[in-house]
């Protein structure tokens, strides 16, 4: 037993512990100090005991060997019983020190010799697990230093996931900012295009109202117009037409009669219609009447109203006023062939054709007559009224109703103011000669 529990502190708390040769002291020393090194010490050391004593803690061991140690120690007490004879004893011990100490060394030889090879193994196996538990200590800070990394990386990870999270947040809040932006940018496509239709409906207004103002304007304009043609209108109802079959020209009404007359019955039947032969003063009422009697005929020539009957070359218009500057003369016109050659007329003649010649005043020719507008046809007269004392002929309107007209333009004399009509009533025909 003792083998079995002094291994487990010797080696490390007490290694020069065993290596004493010193015998024990007294028992009662022993006894008293409760631990197995003080037996083996002896009365030299009682004041190193009394040190462990109160320096280091009893243990199971050393409980142990004191209970053994007086198991032995009774054992002798009872080979010396009474211990009567403690000077004997002492007496006895020294003289056999020697003795007692060398077989005191030999116990503990032979005592600590398996003790000591069994230190050894248990030191090897003890040096073996240190080193295997230093190892292991080492392994334990590396993998404290792995776990500690781990945990670092763990946290970093930690970390790192939460910057994942927090990023993937922004790339789904940076997703709908997209698709906000998106949106908006069709959004900012259609202001566009609002704006642009906008713009133009702008300028259609624009133009509208600039429309609307050439419309007023236009209306404006169209009623003046109007206001204008029935002034016009009535103007021309109150200025006096020509005659039937008589055409205006520059204020004038002309007719080329399809009728073969001498020079003097074409100016009578001109008079009976209020007017006279016509008068060519200028080249654009010749080339008129040229035009207006080629209607009726191309073949024949017509009378107008020129002649020198008073005096032989000297050439007057139907009113008796000179011929003046302009004339159309037919080549080798006038000539006064024959010596009575003193009327004149528009030739049929090729060589003349259109031209003016003076022929004798008895041929046959057509002629062409010209009046003034208003003038009414003695055909054209019904009847006549008097009204309010004035005389009135009733003749044809130009619609070809009847009107009241003044009895001069009828047979040209100088008189007649248009008088109120509304009261009149029909008398006579004045119309005829013979009234
Ligand atoms: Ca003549």
């Amino acid at each position: 037993m003792y083998e079995q529990a002094e291994p487990v502190r010797s080696p490390f708390s007490r290694p020069n512990s065993g290596q004493t040769s010193e015998p024990p002291s007294q028992p009662s020393h022993v006894h008293q100090g409760g631990s197995s090194w003080r037996v083996r010490h002896g009365n030299g050391a009682s004041d190193k005991l009394q040190e462990d004593q109160e320096a280091s803690p009893h243990t199971y061991e050393e409980a142990e060997v004191v209970k053994r140690y007086e198991t032995r120690t009774s054992a002798v007490d009872r080979t010396y019983p009474g211990g009567a004879s403690r000077g004997g004893l002492c007496s006895f011990i020294r003289s056999h020190r020697s003795c007692i100490a060398a077989g005191i060394a030999v116990l503990i030889a032979v005592g600590l010799a398996p003790l000591t090879f069994i230190n050894k193994e248990e030191i090897s196996q003890l040096s073996t697990t240190v080193d295997a538990l230093k190892r292991d200590q080492d392994d334990m800070r590396q993998l404290s230093t792995t776990v500690d990394a781990l945990k670092r990386d763990r946290d970093d990870m930690r970390q790192l996931s939460t910057t994942v999270d927090a990023l993937k947040r922004d790339r789904d809040d940076m997703r709908q900012l997209s698709t906000t932006v998106d949106a908006l940018k069709r959004d900012r496509d259609d202001m566009r295009q609002l704006s642009t239709t906008v713009d133009a409906l702008k300028r259609d207004r624009d133009d509208m109202r600039q429309l609307s103002t050439t419309v007023d304007a236009l209306k404006r304009d169209l009623g003046s117009e109007r206001s204008r043609v029935t002034a016009l209108e009535q103007r021309l109802q109150e200025q006096p037409s020509c005659p039937k079959g008589y055409t205006a020209w520059n204020g004038i009404c002309y007719k080329a009669f399809n009728t073969l007359k001498s020079f003097s019955d074409a100016a009578v039947a001109c008079g009976e219609d209020g007017g006279t032969l016509a008068m060519p003063r200028d080249a654009g009422t010749n080339t008129f009447l040229i035009s207006l009697h080629n209607a009726v005929s191309e073949k024949w020539g017509f009378w107008f109203g020129l002649h020198d009957r008073r005096e032989e070359g000297s050439f007057e218009w139907m009113d008796g006023s000179a011929l003046g500057t302009y004339s159309s003369w037919g080549p080798g016109k006038p000539n006064n062939g024959r010596g009575d050659q003193h009327c004149v007329g528009y030739s049929a003649v090729p060589h003349w054709k259109d031209k003016w010649v003076d022929i004798s005043c008895d041929w046959q020719f057509r002629y062409i007559c010209q009046t003034v507008p208003g003038r009414r046809l003695q055909e054209d007269c019904a009847e006549v009224i008097i009204i309010t004392g004035s005389r009135f002929n009733m003749a044809e309107a130009d619609d070809g109703s009847p009107t009241a007209v003044p009895q001069n333009v009828c047979d040209g004399s100088p008189t007649a103011v248009p008088q109120n009509i509304g009261d009149g009533f029909p008398t006579e025909d004045l119309c005829d000669r013979d009234a």
